[in-house]
């Protein structure tokens, strides 16, 4: 290979490593969403959520996570709750649509640790967040995307949602059988003062949570959907943002009853915070690389 030709071939390199660490919310194999139209669900176009990932337990699914940087995975605490310190019966994996049947796109990888949200309260559902963080990481690919996060509450404000999508492969009726194909229905975010009516939650959402589904409960998250994305479409920025993480409600799509989400904008210092260790683990992953790299460029001249 001529001299040349290899320099282009590693400052591309250089461009892809650095760059791969901005990018987020965007699914390469589907385009934005359209007026389209879990409970109420449809199956999930391949590579539509490249961020969601499936928890399993000894290789069974159990919860739903989503992935927010090559190394860090967000989920619910209440996921973890019978299988306290167990994190090596976990393995996560991300690049999935069908669970029976994996595919070529599929990328399995093993927890390293658990760090659940210190004021989680099992009464309340108060604080329902965990972020899984991950032995190896992830390949990003046309299967397996970040999903962005809102810096806080008033980005949360300006982003100026269009649409909003559940999905995961929760059952589809409360005490169903787990969804073989990833589902997605389309919500509506709903107002927190409409959420806490008495014939509604009768106040048990707190300005941590965020309700979303129907009022005649039609779409709505399920068993098995738990830990999840709520992720909604920004028109300006044209890339999807986890919103929520899913987290419970009374059975599944009963009218007034929607499902309720920990709202990440709430969460954004604690998952600054939290996330340190993996993104500077992966940053320092890049900067070895880089160096290496440049290391060759240099003994080439
Ligand atoms: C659950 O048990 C669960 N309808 C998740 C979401 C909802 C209800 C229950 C919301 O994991």
């Amino acid at each position: 290979m001529e001299l040349n030709s290899l320099l282009l071939l590693l400052l591309t390199a250089l461009v892809c490593l650095t760059s791969s660490q901005d990018s987020c919310g965007n699914r390469p194999l589907v385009g934005p969403p359209g007026s389209s139209r879990i409970v109420g669900g449809r199956d999930a176009p391949e590579g539509a959520w490249p961020w969601q990932v499936s928890l399993q337990l000894l290789s069974i699914h159990t919860c739903g996570g989503t992935i927010i940087n090559n190394l860090s995975v967000l989920t619910a605490t209440h996921c973890f709750l019978k299988f306290w310190g167990r994190k090596r019966l976990f393995r996560v994996v991300a690049g999935l649509r069908e669970l029976s049947t994996p595919g070529g796109h599929a990328q399995i990888r093993f927890i390293s640790e658990i760090r659940s949200h210190k004021g989680y309260n099992h009464v309340t559902t108060e604080n329902d967040l965990t972020l899984l963080l991950l032995s190896s990481p992830f390949n990003f690919t046309d299967h397996v995307q970040p999903a962005c996060l809102p810096h806080d509450v008033r980005h949360e404000f300006i982003l100026n949602f269009s649409h909003c999508f559940i999905s995961g492969w929760g059952t589809s009726y409360y005490k169903g059988e787990h969804m073989n194909t990833l589902q997605e229905a389309e919500v509506e975010l709903i107002d927190r003062r409409k959420c806490n009516l008495l014939s509604w939650y009768g106040g048990r959402i707190t300005e941590n949570m965020i309700c979303a589904g129907l009022e005649s409960g039609a779409r709505d998250s399920c068993q098995g959907d738990s830990g999840g994305p709520l992720q909604c479409y920004s028109e300006d920025e044209e890339r999807f943002y986890l919103i929520g993480v899913t987290s419970f409600g009374d059975k599944c799509g009963v009218p007034r009853r929607p499902g309720v989400y920990a709202r990440t904008s709430r969460f954004a210092d604690w998952l600054k915070t939290n996330q340190t260790a993996s993104v500077s683990a992966a940053n320092r992953l890049n900067t070895r690389l880089i160096s290496a790299l440049l290391s060759v460029v240099l003994m080439l001249f």
